[in-house]
Parts: C-alpha cells; structure tokens; sequence
C-alpha cells in the first residue's frame, strides 16, 4: 500500500534529483523537499539513510529510504501504479527504456563532465566528440522509442524522458560555457524539439533549475573537480 509520508533528500542542481521530483509530479504524489547542502557537509539523515554510496537523492516512503535515481523511478511506478505509467508496458520496450538510460549514465553523462572538467584542450576536444556520438545514437533512439509521438515515452513522458531530460540543464551549460551547439536542427532536429516539450512540461517546468543559475554554479564547480581530481 502506497502509505506513509514522502520526502526526497535532494539539491535543486543535481539532475538524478530532478528524476525522482518529475516521477512524483507525474504520479500527482504529495511530497516534502529537503535541500542537502552538500557544500556544507552531509546530514545525518543522508547518511543513515543511504549508508553505501552516501548520494543524493534519496527517496524516503514512510520510514523506508529508496537510492538510486533509476531505481527510485521504478519504485514510484511501482507504488502508485495508477495512469500514467512511467515505464513501457511492453516488456521488450522497457528492456530498450533501460539499456538507454544505463548507457546514459554510465557512458555518455561522463563525457559532459569530462567536458566540464578538461583542462587541456585535446581532452575537451574528446570528450565533446564523444557527446556528440552519444546524441547521435539518441537522436535515432527517439525515432524508434518514440513511434512518431512527442516522446520517448510516446504520448507522455516515460522512464527515458526523464534519464535523459534531467541531463539537459548541464548539457546546456557545457554549450553555453564551451560556445558550442551540440543539440540542435542541423544534427539532431528531433531532440531539439523533444526537448523544448520536454522542458515545458507541467511535471518538469518547476524543476528545470534556472540555466544563468546553474551557469554560473558550473563555473563555480568545474574547477572544484578538477583539483580534486589532480590530487588523487
Ligand atoms: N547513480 C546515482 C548518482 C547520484 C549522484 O551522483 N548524486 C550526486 C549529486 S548530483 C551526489 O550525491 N554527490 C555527492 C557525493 O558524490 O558525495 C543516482 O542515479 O542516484
């Protein structure tokens, strides 16, 4: 049974976040935020509440904490299964859903940070190439997911849309930052306006963190990175 209160543990720029916010709006479930300031060190309840991985977000259903972005989606679906479904019914369509947001996060989310964090312009170069390639292979993933409709989901938006529409906050800002276009008409027409639907959404629009604000914490973050990275 679907009881008990809801709360997620989160950060308005962290795009897994976004994924657990835009599952519950989408199920019309009512929840609290908890702003972690992870800059300011992590709250107890974070860490009891994901031991492992100590990572944002984290979905607390009554008292049962649930981590991992993908899987938390899952969870909402599951729990409140009433319209509209998140994940296909088709067990072969959920199989593809799947495959392409573990290649997104496992794959071609890295090559923004890459991107973000390159200090050389060789590596940038790199990483930007591999993005590209990676929103090529999307961009035809659409076509097949989508069957013609607005959506990876189809009608609505589905467990793809939300993998890869959270990325599209920090996409835009590696472009803005990088003076590049990387979703646009001439390479990837379909994305471009999959993500213009995507991002004026009723379950998304409130939750797309503002793009100069997230600019700016970008510039602010890259180079955090990248020293930590220099000194392991
Ligand atoms: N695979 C995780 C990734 C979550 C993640 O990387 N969260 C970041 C914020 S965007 C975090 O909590 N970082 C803190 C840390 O790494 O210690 C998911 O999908 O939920």
């Amino acid at each position: 049974m679907a009881t008990g209160e809801v709360k997620v543990l989160g950060s308005w720029s962290s795009p897994y976040v976004m994924r657990a916010r835009i599952a519950l709006h989408i199920k019309s479930v009512n929840y609290k935020f908890i702003e972690e300031k992870l800059s300011e060190g992590k709250s107890e309840l974070l860490l009891k509440s994901n031991p492992v991985y100590k990572k944002i977000p984290v979905l607390i259903h009554g008292d049962k904490p649930v981590n991992e972005s993908l899987i938390i989606i899952q969870y909402i679906d599951d729990t409140w299964p009433s319209a509209p479904s998140i994940l296909p019914s088709d067990p072969y369509e959920r199989a593809v859903a799947r495959f392409w947001a573990a290649y997104l996060d496992e794959k071609w989310f890295p090559s923004v940070t890459s991107v973000g964090i390159a200090d050389e312009e060789e590596a940038k170069k790199a990483g930007i190439s591999q993005m590209e390639e990676g929103l090529a292979l999307m961009e035809e993933a659409f076509g097949k997911c989508s069957k013609g409709k607005g959506f990876f989901g189809g009608d609505e938006i589905g467990f793809l849309d939300i993998a890869f529409g959270s990325f599209l906050g920090w996409l835009r800002v590696t472009e803005k930052i990088n003076g590049i276009g990387l979703i646009d008409e001439a390479k990837t027409p379909a994305l471009v306006s999959w993500a213009e639907r995507f991002c004026s959404h009723a379950a998304v629009k409130d939750v797309m963190p503002d793009f100069d604000k997230l600019t700016e914490f970008g510039k602010m973050l890259f180079p955090k990175i990248r020293a930590l990275a220099g000194t392991r």
